[in-house]
């Protein structure tokens, strides 16, 4: 039996291609010249496609697919999707929940630490012959005993708050509503809990809803000696007012995986000390970036399969 088509929208890591092949006949939008010419003239071949929360899925894209019945994501987030638009022409759109939660939780506490105790500052002090002069850097600061905020509550979390615990934290959060069978404190208000707070860490989903919900003025509420962390999306929060009060001290530090316009970053950041900054790496473990690739696969083959 010849292999079944599917069309991968975007640039994907190579084992997932390859597992892909495997099962497949993939073919690659992204290295045809002509994008549109080529849907015009085969698109009525492909019951899959296959993209990445990077690549995305638009409605224009979505018309331009009218076999399409599956459309299978690498990665969580669905903010790049338009799952609605998606749904309401019949296609189906899976994501790779679960399999990320363990290291991208880990990006949440590593950056904690990492800005907390001035490792990457530190780092360039040693390296900059600074220690070797005699010189000593300021005090960093404890995260035992410290009152930590999440803004959002879901899978991601959920662990991020379990290993808080282990560092001797206390966890509160913040989500739109209060959830059911959770002992840490909820703040319904932003602004008090930043006020409460001495780190925010961001983990909630992208896209409209939650647009700059982190504002300048809970940033403010934060205030010098907070810290905060993003390692959900960079529209969560006011990127504009995050670096004037980070660079006016206003707010004390910051951690960031993540950016508005990923891969440009605020440039004015990079001449800050109080701030760590990584190329959205959440996920970005050998480990769990085959346990997502895996997930792809088995969307697809679940799918066919009927379920
Ligand atoms: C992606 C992410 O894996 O899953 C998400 O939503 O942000 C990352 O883990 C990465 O952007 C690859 O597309």
């Amino acid at each position: 039996m010849p292999k079944q088509p599917v069309l991968v929208l975007g640039p994907l890591m190579p084992y997932l291609l390859e597992e892909l092949e495997k099962r497949y006949a993939v073919e690659r939008l992204y290295e045809e010249k002509d994008a549109l010419h080529f849907l015009q003239q085969n698109a009525g071949r492909f019951q899959a496609a296959v993209t990445s929360t990077f690549t995305g899925l638009k409605a224009d894209m979505i018309d331009l697919l009218p076999a399409v019945e599956i459309v299978s994501s690498f990665g969580v987030g669905t903010d790049s999707l338009d799952v609605a638009y998606a749904n309401k022409k019949g296609i189906k759109v899976a994501n790779t929940p679960d399999v990320l939660n363990e290291d991208t939780a880990n990006m949440a506490i590593s950056l904690l630490l990492a800005t907390t105790r001035d490792i990457a500052a530190n780092d360039r002090f040693v390296r900059d012959g600074r220690w070797a002069k005699g010189e000593t850097p300021p005090l960093a600061q404890g995260i035992e005993g410290k009152r930590v905020g999440l803004v959002g509550l879901g899978r991601i979390g959920s662990v991020i708050a379990e290993k808080l615990l282990a560092f001797g934290c206390e966890v509160t959060y913040h989500t739109r509503n209060k959830k059911p069978d959770v002992s840490y404190a909820y703040y319904p208000d932003l602004v008090a809990m930043a006020r409460d707070c001495a780190a925010l860490i961001a983990i909630l989903p992208g896209g409209d809803a939650t647009q700059g919900i982190v504002s300048r003025e809970v940033l403010k509420a934060l205030g010098p000696q907070g810290t905060f962390i993003n390692i959900a999306r960079g529209t969560v929060v006011d990127e504009v007012a995050l670096v004037e009060l980070l660079q006016s001290g206003e707010l004390g530090r910051a951690g960031l995986d993540v950016f508005v316009d990923e891969p440009n970053v605020p440039e004015a950041l990079f001449a800050l000390s109080n701030v760590v900054l990584q190329p959205h790496m959440g996920s970005a473990t050998v480990e769990t970036r085959k346990a997502m690739a895996d997930r792809v696969v088995s969307n697809l083959e679940k799918y066919f399969a009927g379920q």
